[in-house]
């Protein structure tokens, strides 16, 4: 396939500065009319062929300036229109008819149906799939957008922007007219027309302008849509607190569809939603879903200004839209949360995700430089690195300056499509920096990593740290320059306090942050009254990994006393995940592993520590997960081996605290009514986690099978039968857990999909067959994406045993069902097939059958760009 490369930007010949369209929608064939005034660029030759973007299209027409064109002057296939001789005049209509079938677009790119409501995704290429355009995000264009369909099929017709007229014909047909008066790239157009109930609401920007909000979703389901009403309030008044954006159409529209590639999309003016993102009760939604919601709402929001109003040059500049816009929805939770849970949890998420693509085959820069097929760059990189970057940005330059640089950025780049370069130059600007040592962030692959080693010289009052960077090689990457690190430390003394000194050297060191810019750096601090322990990357300000010598006396101590609750979380996560490197070690040498009291004694003080926040208490009760053991030890994996030391531990955890995890989670039992805020999710999520671990012990399925049978809501109900299906297999509680849920929630596809993924990460071999045997499922459709990502998703990057099962069915399955659905949807399998991405960490035996898999899977006949992209970078 062919790769785009940034280095061959060019701006376009032509432009197009006004587009009208014109659908007249019909599920087998529907017109689409578009009249383009095409512009040719200043200075570019008349005899230059204007070359549209296609995919997949008919076309039935082209004139320009009102006169149709004979065949012999264009040449039109599925995939590009091109004229070779376009008229001389500087400007001309360019009119341009098309038919296409939304019913069997099952690859949801472009116009589709998706049960009976027609919407559309054109994000990254899709709008091409719809008409013949410049298809390119810095192509700005006004759009002017008329629908047409039977009033009964589709009484509701939406696109961006305001609404300026509509009306009824006598033949039952309806019509409605849209305009966007914001120059817009073409994949932020959006289209959506069906029958769907309204929940409306209004907001009143800080400069008094009434905008009217709506949020449409299958009828029957309004009362669904109250919390994301709610989040989308929130969100628009914290944009214009925090960043000083505010609102600028008359209506602000959001779609819930449950076919959907992704979360949700930021169309301008009508935001299109995955229904899993907007619908929640506390009956069908976990706190989880809450929080996922309030983000998603707040994400697509932001991006009205970091994405929309200043769009992306490039695809390459993607990253300068979303790690930017998920920087911005991260601050926005945190402020409506706990800023320390949160952070917590974000880092768990990046770890979890962008630590393993990093530091594997499809490794790339948080700004790529190539891509075959740029579907499959909506990645962890660009998004949760992209975050953390602008985050290490704020941390360097501090709060004002880097508020002045975001209003430096919206004031020169407004209405413009942007790149890097644009994004870190206001920066530079408001704040004389030379930022060219920290744009590698954007510029280079692989996660840094930093040694560091310490030493006290009591008689000299001096405390020196030596720290060494390094950035592993990464594909087409092999060596390295040096980065600029920001290192939020402190030195912690006896009960916690913080240690002062008198001089510093051997490194900048401004506000608790060192910046680590050279390989080696030794920095000596004096007037260092007392040997400190030395808290590290405090709040996670840069996104490196940590090779630290530090004592175990150390680590509890500061998982104990660490002033900074993210380096407090880390010090105690950093001990378990030490103790269960251990315990694999000696699961594979065919050991019992042991552990000692003092692990199990800290975690029963944190899980009824008071002065915590339960939520706190609860994420540093949830062990590293299998992945992310596995991700420590780095190589020669055995999953079986990884899961053994992890039950373990938990059941000496449960053992020695038996007491007081039972009394902890009596008294946690709560029976106000549900409220989703985070204070009442943090004590279910603590309640919760106590569960699992008393699971483990004697009477641990009935345990779980009264709270299973007593919730009052699914955050409590699904941890139930989490524990029951994961921990209790087979159990007669297990089996009329799932038999229960799966009747109570029948004919709720969205409910039905935590069944599918609880089942899914049952643990062990067998769970290949039961996986296999769902997917026949009344309620399973491969043609779904959330049932796809819920049932296979879940089985082949959430389940280590199952599918890293020795024996290699697990990956059989995989290949065959990925090749499966890439004959409907080519991004979904792609992004399914990224489950094998690490396989060369596995050990040997497991590693040839995951090659097997991936060869069987790159040698099947007629495979899309995208999966092939994939499946050729993962064997690379
Ligand atoms: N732009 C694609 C969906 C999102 O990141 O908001
Ligand atoms: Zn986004």
């Amino acid at each position: 396939g062919h790769v785009f490369k940034l280095e061959d930007y060019r701006p376009s010949d032509y432009l197009i500065p006004k587009t009208s369209l014109d659908f007249r929608l019909s599920p087998d064939a529907t017109r689409v009319t578009a009249l383009l005034t095409v512009e040719r660029r200043g200075g570019v030759a008349t005899s230059a062929p204007l070359v549209l973007d296609g995919d997949g299209l008919t076309l039935l027409g082209v004139a320009i300036d009102g006169h149709a064109l004979a065949p012999a002057d264009y040449l039109a296939t599925p995939d590009q229109l091109t004229i070779p001789k376009p008229p001389a005049a500087p400007r001309f209509e360019l009119r341009l008819e098309t038919e296409i079938a939304p019913s069997s677009n099952e690859a949801l790119m472009g116009l589709y149906r998706s049960s009976n409501v027609y919407c559309t995704q054109c994000e990254a290429e899709g709008f091409r799939r719809i008409t013949y355009f410049l298809d390119r995000p810095d192509i700005l264009s006004v759009y002017t957008v008329r629908i047409e369909a039977p009033h009964n099929e589709a009484p509701l017709l939406l696109s961006n922007g305001n609404p300026v007229e509509s009306g009824v014909f006598a033949d039952g047909r309806h019509f409605a007219v849209w305009h966007d008066p914001f120059p817009k790239p073409s994949y932020l157009f959006a289209l959506v027309a069906g029958a769907l109930g309204k929940v409306a609401g209004s907001f009143t920007t800080l400069s008094g302008r009434e905008v009217e909000l709506g949020i449409f979703v299958e009828p029957g389901k309004e009362r669904l849509a109250g919390y994301a009403m709610d989040a989308l309030k929130r969100s628009m008044k914290w944009d214009e607190e925090a960043f000083g954006r505010e609102y600028d159409l008359d209506v602000f529209n959001i779609v819930a569809v449950s076919d959907f590639n992704m979360g949700a999309m930021e169309n301008k003016g009508l935001n299109i939603f995955n229904d899993k993102y907007v619908l929640a009760d506390e009956e069908t939604a976990t706190d989880a879903d809450f929080a996922n919601i309030e983000a998603i709402i707040a994400h697509e929001y932001f991006h009205n200004w970091t994405g929309n109003r200043i769009t992306c040059r490039d695809w390459f500049q993607l990253c300068l839209k979303e790690g930017l816009t998920v920087y911005r929805d991260h601050e926005f939770s945190a402020d409506q949360r706990s800023r320390a849970v949160k952070r917590i949890a974000e880092v768990r998420t990046l770890r979890a995700h962008q630590f393993p693509e990093d530091q594997g085959p499809l490794a790339h820069p948080v700004r790529p430089r190539r891509y075959r097929e740029i579907n499959n760059f909506y990645t962890a990189t660009v998004y949760e690195k992209g975050s953390e970057v602008v985050r290490m940005i704020r941390t360097i330059l501090g709060p004002e300056v880097f508020r002045a640089g975001m209003d430096l950025y919206f004031e020169r780049h407004d209405g413009e499509a942007a790149t890097i370069e644009d994004f870190l130059k206001v920066f530079e600007d408001v704040s004389g920096r030379d930022l060219a040592q920290f744009a590698l962030w954007y510029h280079q692959a692989g996660t840094p990593n930093l040694t560091v080693s310490s030493s006290y010289n009591a008689a000299a009052k001096a405390f020196t740290l030596e720290i060494e960077q390094s950035v592993p090689p990464t594909p087409s990457e092999s060596r390295k320059r040096l980065m600029h690190i920001p290192l939020a430390f402190g030195l912690v003394g006896a009960g916690g306090k913080p240690i002062a000194w008198t001089t510093v050297e051997g490194a900048t060191v401004e506000d608790g942050v060192i910046h680590i810019r050279k390989r080696r750096h030794t920095v000596r601090f004096s007037g260092v009254s007392e040997r400190p322990s030395v808290s590290l990357n405090r709040g996670f300000s840069a996104p490196i990994t940590l090779s630290v010598q530090q004592k175990a006396d150390d680590q509890l101590f500061l998982a104990s006393h660490d002033s900074d609750s993210f380096a407090r979380w880390q010090a105690f996560n950093t001990l378990l995940t030490d103790v269960l490197i251990a315990a694999f070690r000696q699961v594979l040498g065919g050991k019992q592993p042991a552990f000692t009291v003092k692990l199990a004694e800290l975690a029963g003080r944190i899980a009824g520590d008071e002065a915590l926040e339960p939520a706190y208490r609860a994420l540093a009760l949830s062990l590293p997960s299998e992945a992310d053991i596995a991700r420590e030890i780095g190589k020669g994996i055995d999953p079986d081996a990884i899961f053994g030391a992890r039950e373990a531990l938990a059941l000496a955890i449960a053992a020695a605290n038996r007491e007081s995890f039972e009394a902890l989670y009596l008294g946690l039992a709560d029976n106000g009514p549900f409220t989703p805020d985070a204070a009442s999710a943090g004590r279910r999520a603590l309640r919760n986690i106590l569960l699992d671990y008393l699971s483990l012990l004697p009477e641990g399925a009935a345990l779980a099978a009264t709270h299973f049978h007593s919730a009052t809501n699914m955050t409590d109900r699904a941890a139930a039968l989490t524990v029951l299906a994961h921990r209790h297999a087979g159990s007669r509680q297990a089996q009329e857990a799932l038999a229960g849920f799966e009747a109570r929630y029948r004919g709720d596809a969205l409910v039905l999909d935590k069944w599918f993924l609880i089942q899914a990460g049952v643990p062990g071999p067998q769970t290949v067959d039961k996986v296999r045997a769902l997917m026949q499922h009344p309620a399973f459709s491969i043609a779904n994406p959330n049932r796809v990502r819920s049932l296979i998703g879940t089985f082949s990057s959430a389940n280590q045993t199952g599918f890293h099962g020795a024996d290699g069915q697990g990956y059989r399955f995989f290949a065959e069902t990925v090749l499966e659905v890439e004959k409907r949807n080519p991004q979904v399998a792609a992004r399914l097939a990224t489950a094998l991405r690490s396989w060369r960490s596995l050990e040997p035996v497991r590693q040839d059958k995951a090659r097997q898999a991936l060869l069987q899977i790159a040698n099947a006949e007629n495979l899309s760009a995208d999966l092939r992209d994939i499946v050729e970078r993962t064997l690379a």
